[in-house]
């Protein structure tokens, strides 16, 4: 039983709506553009939602996609493929599998892909230095985002440069919740560290505390984490002193990313990839939620 907005508005006032919530979570300058109907306002250099009234030009924003609250919403244009966002239980765990259907996708040069949020709180995020992360998506493209769309809703994105996307959901990231996309050509594709590189990484890392403390699982889980933050501080280093520090993936985010059957030639080739190829073993939590509720054990 979803409930989503399905108030007798016009399909134009939804759009409209969701316009304008996008805007105000931009701030007042962006609403104040908007009532005054400066189309392509600009605060700090970043090209915000255009906000021209000319229903001609309900386009897909390069940065801010298309984001509609329901499936009542119209599409400006039909969209070339769909992913859906879903969650399933995980065996053995509280926290559940958080997955893109598919996961990996191929689309030519032009093409809309329309992610449906079949579950809520999620975001369609690439990997972007104006997020944090070491560019994952081709040069000149910029950091776009769906914004956490509404359970029922969806988000359009047209792809309008070659090359290879990996993008991510802001709030399940670390749990793996991530996606591969090429459009036309994967060229210029640059696969993420080796991490295991050099030997298992808790001998190396994690130093005496692991090795005296926990045993197996445990152990594995803190010394890879270790290694993954050395591992982004060097690289961070390179970028230039001074420079804020841009992740990589992380935890079954990296995990996920390094299964083969993600890789881009693996992509072209077959279309799209199910989340069901993806090993379970790259499916992993490395992120574990322990000792909640802090209740007294007596
Ligand atoms: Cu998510």
């Amino acid at each position: 039983m979803t409930t989503h907005d399905t108030e007798p508005t016009a399909e134009r006032d939804s759009i409209d709506g969701v316009r304008r919530n996008v805007l105000r979570t931009l701030g007042a300058g962006a609403a104040l553009a908007a009532t005054s109907g400066v189309a392509g306002a600009t605060t700090g250099g970043g090209r915000l939602y255009d906000v021209d009234d000319d229903t001609s030009d309900a386009d897909i924003d390069p940065q801010f996609g298309f984001p509609a609250a329901s499936a009542e919403v119209e599409p400006p244009v039909e969209p070339d493929h769909e992913i859906q966002i879903l969650i399933q239980p995980r065996e053995g765990a509280e926290i559940p599998e958080f997955f893109f259907e598919p996961t990996g996708l191929y689309v030519e040069l032009g093409d809309t892909v329309k992610w449906n949020f079949v579950t809520g709180h999620h975001t369609v995020t690439a990997y972007h230095p104006g997020f944090g992360y070491q560019q994952r998506v081709p040069d000149g493209v910029p950091p776009f985002s769906a914004p956490a769309i509404p359970q029922g809703g969806y988000w359009l994105y047209t792809f309008e440069t070659e090359g290879v996307y990996d993008y991510h959901c802001a709030p399940h990231e670390i749990f793996g919740h991530v996606g591969r996309i090429v459009c036309g050509s994967p060229e210029g594709f640059e696969p993420l560290p080796d991490l295991c590189a050099g030997g298992p990484p808790s001998e190396e890392g994690a130093g005496d505390e692991t090795s005296e403390g926990g045993e197996g699982e445990e152990e594995g889980q803190e010394g890879s984490e270790g290694d993954g933050e050395d591992e982004g501080g060097e690289e961070g280093e390179g970028g230039g002193g001074g420079e804020p520090e841009l992740r990589t993936p992380a935890f079954t985010a990296y995990t996920v990313f390094s299964d083969e059957s993600l890789a881009p030639e693996c992509i072209v080739r077959e279309g799209a990839q199910p989340w069901s190829t993806i090993d379970p073993d790259n499916k992993q939590l490395f992120v574990r939620i322990e000792g909640f509720p802090p209740c007294a054990s007596e």
